[in-house]
């Protein structure tokens, strides 16, 4: 019997920094109720959907970048989405900034969840590669305060067996933002025959660094999102927090990209917007079973360096 899911890209516009949480939420519950009209099975919300995106601002005091954690989860604003999963049988995905206390010592992490038609949390991953830098930078126009805010994830990259649509269970893997820009985050979950990745993004259209770049922003998106649909025979869904919050300008192009590589679904604006797929989990058998059977054609021997190597080495000179 195929299997098919339909998933939403639930695409947020810009959260202010004076949006309250319970206002979020609501915006929230009203593209999952959007979503089940159309049929949805799964939603996949941004990263760090709950807030603005604080790592913009250099905080001094601890206390006011913990504003923007949630130390539990389901929390207090945020029960009325694991409730609307329940009531209308809508899994969904989820970004935010969780805060645990772990052998005494507080912890911090860029977090995703994915929540089945239940209502039960099946999946947890803590971003691994974070951007930006840990120090002020005032020459910047705005901060990236990633490396500052949170840890490196913890968890790896795993891969979940969970039911949202007909047919039966599906593979499902998770990644945050600047992780899709690495081959490795659709590898490890390749590997793990992931048949769907959900990736939650926040993308700021100027990058302070590299400004060349900006015009680019939407080309990256696509391209990075594509290749690692294609070259590992899986669906991807990406979904951003758009617009301008803040001041700042993120981009929009929340996708949904098929195992071909190919974008099935999009959004066409920076603001709340859900564009769906309704997706065929066993699309992904030709490309798994013929061009990318890793098992018949991958050749581990010859990548070590990948493991062995962080850093770019030119060869000695001769
Ligand atoms: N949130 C996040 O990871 N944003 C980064 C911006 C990096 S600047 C190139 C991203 O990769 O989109």
């Amino acid at each position: 019997m195929p299997r098919f899911v339909t998933v939403g890209a639930a695409q947020l516009g810009p959260i202010h920094r004076d949006d309250t949480r319970a206002q979020v939420v609501d915006r929230q519950l009203a593209l999952m109720h959007s979503a089940h009209r159309h049929g949805c099975d799964l939603v996949v919300f941004p990263e760090l959907a709950l807030t603005t995106f604080f790592p913009r601002w250099h905080f001094e005091r601890q206390q006011d970048v913990d504003a923007f954690f949630e130390p539990t989860m389901p929390g207090p604003d945020t029960a009325r989405l694991f409730e609307a999963a329940r009531k209308l049988s809508l899994g969904f995905y989820l970004g935010y900034a969780e805060l645990v206390v772990e052998e005494g010592r507080s912890r911090h992490f860029n977090t995703s969840i994915l929540v089945d038609k239940s209502g039960a949390i099946v999946g947890k991953y803590r971003k691994i590669h974070l951007p930006g830098h840990a120090e002020h930078e005032p020459w910047r126009r705005f901060q990236h305060l990633e490396k500052r805010y949170f840890e490196r994830g913890d968890l790896g990259f795993p891969v979940f067996r969970a039911s949202f649509g007909e047919g039966g269970p599906g593979l499902y893997g998770m990644a945050i933002c600047n992780d899709r820009r690495w081959p490795e985050t659709y590898r490890v979950m390749g590997l793990q025959a992931v048949e769907m990745v959900l990736i939650g993004y926040n993308t700021p259209v100027h990058n302070p660094p590299a400004p060349e770049h900006d015009a680019l922003s939407h080309f990256h998106n696509e391209l990075v999102m594509q290749a690692g649909a294609y070259q590992n025979g899986t669906w991807v869904v990406g979904v951003a927090k758009a617009g301008c919050e803040d001041g700042v300008d993120q981009i929009g192009n929340s996708i949904i990209v098929a195992p071909s590589g190919e974008i099935v679904a999009a959004c066409s604006t920076t603001g709340d917007e859900l564009a769906l797929a309704r997706c065929d989990l066993d699309l992904t058998r030709s490309f798994k079973n013929t061009t990318f059977n890793f098992a018949r054609h991958r050749e581990p021997d010859a990548y070590r360096m990948i493991v062995e190597r962080k850093g770019a080495e030119p060869p000695p000179e001769r």
